[in-house]
């Protein structure tokens, strides 16, 4: 999980190191959080899982959990993190079955397919040239 003012974005390091903005997990599996930041301090909080940790750059915070309910989640920050800290939150983290969670990862692969070679690769924290750079998204 990655932190910056003001959204969370996900890599999925088992799967090829994707990124996506939408957090959706697989049901019954013991999930390894790796939390970082890119800028300043913010807090991961996912209520429903028993998840909060704090987001802090050159920090890898390492938190399990197990989602044992198929069904939407909220995420959000909860550490003041700046203009638009309260607006950090999401409605659409998602607990899906394996299955769906096979097809949802195939079809997220597809999509970052073309933007992997612009994504520093997976790290735990990111610094200096291992952080995303702007503009390289641009055509
Ligand atoms: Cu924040």
């Amino acid at each position: 999980m990655i932190a910056q003012q003001w959204w969370f974005t996900y890599r999925y390091p088992t799967y090829g190191g994707i990124e996506t903005a939408q957090l959706v997990l697989p049901v019954n599996q013991k999930i390894q959080f790796n939390i970082t930041s890119l800028d300043v301090i913010h807090a991961f909080w996912f209520f429903a899982l028993g998840v909060k940790a704090d987001a802090v750059p050159l920090n890898d915070n390492v938190v399990t959990a197990t989602p044992t309910q198929i069904g939407t989640y909220r995420v959000q920050c909860s550490e003041l993190c700046g203009l638009w800290h309260g607006n950090m939150a999401d409605n659409t983290a998602m607990v899906v079955s394996t299955s769906d969670f096979s097809a949802w990862i195939q079809q997220q692969t597809a999509l970052d397919a073309p933007i992997m070679k612009y994504l520093p690769p997976y790290s735990h924290v990111y610094a200096g040239s291992n952080l995303p750079q702007p503009g390289v998204y641009a055509p």
